[in-house]
């Protein structure tokens, strides 16, 4: 049997996780069976938590990017054959990286044409930081080389997905969707809310039915990489003991210490992203941040008390990794609750490393 692989890349924080629990839950009311493969930089992810809240089957690749562990890819997929059988697998690459068509789309239809037919890629983009990145509104932004890598993704996609619908007024939509379609002629430009699914199963269905155009880019690794470096990265996790705690509550004034923190020294938040799962693994707390001129929102609300969980923070800025530990260190030391104790369990942080693909083929069939 032949599997839909459906990539769907996009910047940190545009909204891929939350679109792909969307489109999981739009294929299997249709009564395809589904499997999410998750990847990050490091272990301990926000979004691999997410995901198994919601009874998805998810196998999760960490410690670089698909690109670079091509073969963990089509091992992870060979994994979740082996226990679900998949009509489709829903892949969501790391936030900063991009050339996917070259490194993961073309191998996986050159070398595993029998078993994975690989849909168009679709670029998620969050409209707040699209606009100011295409120059169509101001206001904070990333160094040059971190744009770079936005645009690159913009430029490889066979359909650019305005998520985050919901809240853009008809005014800015219609001058997003006019300024994409003139950059990126060749894309397909399509709408949805990931959050409220509006969209969702029109965009989806229209990746099934269609083939992608194999969009190789002409990218250079140098700036690429220069680019990922000037990213910190910090994944951390902690328990939480000792006594009732209302958990949406104290991950709100967790995120909002930080936030606060790594603004008074202006230093730009891509995604900082917080989860709370208690004790007994009945339900999940979410709060995220994807601007640092935007406040931490609550994702997803657990709404009750708890006295034993687990917390995780995946953190991503510009900013260098100590100075990231020191803004989550610091809100785990005065984000007090009585007779509670938040207890830090493990910490790592980092630089992403130079982007080292398995294949890269740069022709399409
Ligand atoms: N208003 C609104 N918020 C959304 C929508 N989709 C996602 N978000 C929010 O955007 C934030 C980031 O969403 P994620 O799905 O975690 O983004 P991501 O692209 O997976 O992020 P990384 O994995 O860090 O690259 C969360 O707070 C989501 O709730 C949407 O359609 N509307
Ligand atoms: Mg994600």
């Amino acid at each position: 049997m032949i599997a839909h692989y459906l990539m769907v890349g996009g910047f940190l924080g545009a909204g891929k996780t939350t679109a792909l629990l969307q489109a999981g839950a739009h294929l299997a009311a249709a009564g395809k069976r589904v499997g999410l493969i998750m990847n990050d930089q490091s272990e301990a992810l926000v979004d691999t938590a997410l995901v198994r809240s919601r009874a998805f089957p998810v196998e999760e690749i960490a410690g670089g990017c698909f690109c670079c562990r091509f073969n963990s890819l089509t091992d992870a997929a060979e994994k979740l054959t082996a226990d679900v059988r998949p009509d489709v697998f829903l892949a969501e690459p790391v936030g900063s990286c991009t050339d996917l068509v070259a490194t993961v789309a073309l191998p996986l239809r050159h070398l595993y044409a029998d078993r994975y037919r690989v849909a168009p890629l679709s670029v998620l983009l969050d409209p707040d930081r699209a606009l100011r990145i295409l120059g169509l509104e101001t206001g904070r932004a990333f160094s040059p080389k971190v744009e770079y890598i936005y645009t690159k993704q913009l430029e490889e996609a066979d359909v650019l997905v305005i998520n985050k619908a919901d809240r853009l007024s008809p005014e800015r939509m219609t001058a997003l969707r006019l300024a994409l379609e003139a950059r990126f002629p060749g894309a397909r430009v399509v709408a949805i809310s990931a959050r409220t699914g509006a969209g969702v199963g029109a965009w989806i269905d229209g990746l099934l039915a269609a083939d992608p155009r194999g969009r190789v880019l002409d990218i250079d690794y140098d700036t690429y990489a220069e680019g990922e470096a000037l990213l910190g990265w910090l994944n951390c996790t902690a328990t939480l003991t000792g006594a009732a705690v209302e958990a949406d509550d104290l991950l709100r004034d967790l995120a909002g210490a930080i936030h606060g923190d790594l603004a008074t020294t202006g230093l730009e938040i891509a995604h900082l992203k917080l989860t709370l799962v208690p004790e007994d693994g009945h339900g999940i707390s979410v709060v995220n941040a994807t601007r640092t001129d935007g406040a931490p929102e609550l994702a997803f609300a657990l709404d009750a008390q708890v006295d034993g969980a687990e917390i995780t923070v995946n953190l991503r800025a510009e900013a260098a990794p100590e100075r990231l530990e020191q803004a989550v260190r610091n809100a785990l030391s005065v984000v007090r609750r009585d007779e509670a104790a938040i207890t830090l369990t493990h910490l790592e942080r980092f630089r992403p490393g130079r982007p080292v693909p398995t294949h890269r083929m740069a022709a399409t069939l």
